[in-house]
């Protein structure tokens, strides 16, 4: 590729991911749940609604994409989180809201918090 259309590619490429709301997603949970930076949620970035490194959804997003869609809305709003955080979509019998509290993944059954 000629370097002109490189910067073409990459233009369309940052495009493509604004269009799809992604990072915006991850500003809102990150706003709505009041995520620290540090926290393993963050660190997640991506992965913690998708399956690692790839754009398929993991159960969790699964479910925040689903219920997303009933509620007709583009944005996650404290109502739709409310919703989501009363499941456990990655079935390793934590609710999700409780995974986000402790800072596991709720996407992922291998990541929950330690048994009391
Ligand atoms: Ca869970």
């Amino acid at each position: 590729m000629t370097p002109s259309r490189i910067a073409a590619a990459a233009a369309i490429t940052v495009l493509a991911v604004s269009a799809s709301g992604l990072p915006v997603i991850r500003t809102e949970f990150i706003k709505v749940n009041k995520i620290k930076p540090t926290s393993q949620i963050a660190q997640a970035q991506c992965n913690l609604c998708h399956v690692t490194n790839t754009t398929k959804m993991n159960p969790f997003g699964a479910d925040l994409k689903a219920a997303m869609k009933s509620a007709k809305s583009r944005k996650l709003t404290p109502d739709i989180m409310k919703l989501v955080g009363a499941k456990d979509s990655d079935k390793d019998g934590v609710k999700n809201a409780a995974e986000i509290k402790a800072d596991t993944l709720p996407g992922d059954p291998k990541s929950k918090p330690a048994k009391k």
